[in-house]
């Protein structure tokens, strides 16, 4: 076999078995900025990755880029390397009142809308997170005194606002849409690892953005604010801090 693992180029052995896994490689670089030690693993495609350690604890931090069928790849090379837990620290449009631009969403379990774990399993499966590392990210957000909720996550590969189609899920009670976490929660089910995702905040009401004059309208939609940067400052300790706390269970 290769020394490097096919898609993403990691190497196939040595890495740290805690992993907080990101969308843009540039916030990797942000949340690897945090720690002791960082190095550039490697960096293809979207797919970056730093080691370092926090608080004495060996992590990885990777980013998987935009949409599951792609971070799915990311997901199984990182477990192949050796990944054993997984936090997917992301962003979300909020699907409930309540929860505002910057708040921390941590994740229970979320809708399989991802596009490509239904060419995996039936639909039936679920895609829950390991019930430790939701109480982990809830009590690191409660420790870092971060604005949080919990709820089921609708995962979706039509994200975007302008291609938002009416919602079917009205009334169930969703907490917050993106893009990645259900392909995340399968890959580590089906491979009995441990993983969870905590979501900040970009778009409040996030039903409420498609705009019906002009449906296919991206307008409304702005996550470079600044309400939305210090969520995700936040949200970076809160998933480092998680790993530190499920690594001592
Ligand atoms: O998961 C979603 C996707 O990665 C959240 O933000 C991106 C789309 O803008």
């Amino acid at each position: 076999t290769q020394d490097l693992l096919p898609v993403t180029r990691i190497p196939r052995t040595g890495l740290p078995a805690h992993a907080v896994v990101v969308g843009d490689p540039a916030r990797a670089a942000a949340v690897a900025a945090l720690l002791d030690g960082t190095e550039e693993v490697s960096y293809h495609r979207e797919y970056r990755v730093f080691s370092g350690s926090w608080k004495g604890l060996p992590v990885v931090v990777a980013s998987h880029g935009v949409g599951a069928p792609g971070a799915i790849l990311l997901f199984q090379e990182l477990a192949e390397a050796g990944v054993r837990v997984f936090l997917r620290f992301g962003t979300a449009g909020a699907m409930k009142p309540g929860i505002a631009d910057g708040d921390l969403v941590v994740a229970e379990a979320a809708v399989r809308d991802d596009g490509v774990t239904h060419q995996l399993l039936p639909p039936e499966y679920p895609a829950v997170a390991a019930p430790e590392a939701v109480l982990a990210l809830q009590r690191a957000a409660r420790e870092q005194g971060a604005p949080h909720h919990r709820g089921v996550v609708w995962t979706r590969a039509a994200f975007q606002p302008g291609l938002l189609p009416l919602f079917s899920y009205d009334g169930a009670g969703l907490a917050a849409i993106e893009m990645e976490l259900s392909a995340l929660l399968v890959t580590a089910s089906l491979r009995g690892l441990v993983a969870g995702g905590v979501l900040v905040i970009d778009g409040a009401n996030a039903d409420e953005l498609v705009d019906e004059e002009s449906p296919f309208s991206t307008g409304a939609y702005d996550p470079h604010r600044e309400v939305v940067a210090a969520g995700v400052e936040r949200g970076a300790v809160v998933s480092l801090e998680a790993l530190r706390l499920l690594a001592e269970e």
